[in-house]
């Protein structure tokens, strides 16, 4: 197939800024981010480029896993302003050619929601269907083995009623049952009240888990994943809902969808993502975010370029012309990009975030941009458990603590892979707290923000945020724009551990990406004619490609013959 037969969508050249609004920044003083600061800002995002907001849950929660645990689909939680607000954010991103993409989490609800407390009040409540409700087996015990992402059982009894109810998450984030057309017109309904506001479309939380199978089989223990993923990830079901769903709803809309689905293959990408087959725009993928650890068993591993690599150009080539791509380093999940691929030590952290940003904004797809992670925010150091906010930061801890490991290292690993680093507020400027708030942060921001701040980055022409504005210059430019979003990958040397390299190409153009991962000066031949050198991390321009010197994270795009 040819670039030409791919339809062209307007999400193709998008890039996405993503913004946590409980760390963003905060207009009032209360410690906590808010949609006026949210608007104060989209000049900062505009300049970027980015073209596209996706704002994780702005609406009414108990907020125990911070806004992912809905009480109210169709109001915004207070703290975070009201709907007038979110209309103006609308309307002031619009201006400025922002779409607002937001998040749409309908594998379960908050145990706070109105339709929970009516499930849970009798066994014969018109809405006990609404949710996913089993008997206790013979000894009182769970009705299966599965786990839960953020607690030891997936099931938690309620006394009232005698049954147990499904929560792949935390307790108080009770699993919806899709299998009810109640349920499922529930949330399409929902859908278009959201849609007709003017949304760009919706990042859809673990939207691969909807579908739970009739008759709720034991797991297979694997030594890795929460027990119970083959059962409820990818299976056919949730395929059959998101048709239905495109059908009914996102088919009326021209908008971006994006699937957040953990435990997917490239096949299982395909058959979300392929334009004929009606589903999602994009999905997240996790495999490159499961490389340097065993999550659920909160095990550490090394990060291994090759495996990356192999793992990044697998999906880059099968999904080619068959569906299409989302890239990110990082998100509201995740350590710090910078920290955790490159190096934060004051001399790198700028050259090799630099560098993690041209690997990834040259690979097809749409691109994510965490937010902060445009001026290379880093972890945050934390002391002790106390320290931590996050519910799986806590859970986490408690298993490493049972399985033996000493509290000093589950702290380490903690200070690796928290959560929690991704939700320290944004760095704005040198002012208390980081210009984040006039009052106490709901999280302490990083003392580093002396140094790296929003402000420091937009005046200095070299910062992170002007390399990230060229990247995406060049994906929505004239020049490089069709070969950047639509053009083929082929990874150069599979085995190199040091260097990532890989050419983009697409009718006449061709461009080479080579980045240095490691801090030590490299030499490496590669036998192209070189046009021009399009962009580079470096001042003084590279020696010859044939006899490439590649200093400490550098990372080059050049148009080659
Ligand atoms: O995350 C889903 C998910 O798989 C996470 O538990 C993931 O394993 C982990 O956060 C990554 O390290 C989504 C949201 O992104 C997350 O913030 C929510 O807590 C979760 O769903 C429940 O809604
Ligand atoms: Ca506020």
């Amino acid at each position: 197939m040819s670039t030409e037969q791919l339809e062209k969508r307007w999400w193709h050249d998008a890039v996405v800024y993503q913004i946590y609004p409980r760390s963003f920044n905060d207009s009032n003083g209360d410690g906590i981010g808010d949609i006026p600061g949210i608007i104060e800002k989209l000049d900062y995002i505009q300049t970027l480029g980015a073209n596209v907001i996706w704002l994780s849950p702005v609406y009414k929660s108990p907020m125990d896993d911070n806004g992912y645990d809905i009480s109210g689909y169709r109001e915004i939680a207070p703290e975070f302003g009201t709907m007038a607000d979110i209309e103006k954010l609308l309307f002031e991103a619009d201006k400025r050619g922002i779409k607002i993409v937001m998040d749409l989490v309908v594998n379960h609800t908050s145990d706070e929601h109105p339709w929970f407390l009516e499930s849970k009040s009798s066994r014969d409540n018109p809405k006990r269907d609404w949710y996913i409700w089993k008997d206790p087996k013979q000894d009182g015990s769970e009705p299966n083995n599965w786990e839960s992402f953020f607690k030891p059982k997936a099931w938690t009894l309620d006394e009232t009623t005698g049954q147990y109810y499904l929560h792949l998450f935390s307790n108080k984030q009770p699993d919806l049952n899709w299998a009810n057309p109640e349920v499922r017109e529930a949330v399409y309904d929902m859908m278009h009240f959201w849609l007709k506001k003017g949304l760009g479309g919706f990042r859809m939380d673990v939207i691969n888990m909807i579908g739970k199978p009739s008759d709720y089989p034991d797991a297979t223990i694997f030594d890795s994943g929460v027990a119970g993923w083959e059962h409820w990830s990818n299976n056919l079901l949730v395929h059959q809902y998101l048709r239905e769903m495109h059908d009914k709803v996102l088919r009326h809309y021209d908008v971006l969808t994006v699937g957040e689905t953990p435990f997917t293959t490239t096949l299982d990408g395909r058959y979300y993502s392929h334009p004929e087959r009606n589903e999602l725009s994009m999905i997240f993928q996790f495999e490159h975010v499961g490389i340097d650890r065993e999550e659920h068993n909160a095990v550490k591993k090394d990060f291994d370029l090759v495996q990356y690599k192999e793992i990044m150009s697998r999906w880059q080539e099968d999904l080619y012309q068959r569906g299409w791509n989302s890239v990110y380093w990082s998100n509201h999940d995740q350590p710090r990009t910078v920290s955790r691929y490159g190096s934060d030590s004051p001399e790198y952290r700028i050259i090799s975030a630099k560098m993690l940003g041209t690997v990834l904004h040259m690979m097809s797809g749409t691109p994510y941009i965490y937010q902060g992670e445009e001026i290379g925010m880093t972890n945050k150091h934390f002391n002790n458990i106390e320290e931590f906010n996050d519910l799986m930061a806590k859970f986490h801890y408690q298993k490493m603590i049972e399985r033996g490991v000493s509290n000093d290292d589950a702290i380490e690993f903690l200070n690796y892979f928290s959560r929690d680093h991704a939700r320290v507020p944004v760095q704005w400027d040198t002012k208390d707290h980081a210009g984040f708030t006039t009052g106490t942060p709901w999280l302490p921001v990083n003392e580093n923000y002396v140094e790296i701040n929003a402000e420091q980055a937009v005046n200095d022409e070299d910062s992170i945020y002007h390399h990230y504005r060229q990247l995406i210059q060049l994906r929505q430019g004239e020049e490089y724009g069709d070969v950047v979003v639509y053009g083929n990958h082929t990874l150069l040397d599979p085995q190199d551990g040091e260097v990532y390299a890989y050419i983009r190409s697409s009718g006449e153009k061709s461009l080479l990406i080579i980045a240095n991962f490691t801090d030590s000066t490299l030499q490496r031949t590669y036998q192209y004619g070189v046009k021009q050198v399009v962009l580079n991390n470096y001042d003084d321009a590279p020696s010859s490609i044939h006899e490439l010197v590649l200093k400490p994270y550098q990372a080059i795009i050049i148009d080659i013959e």
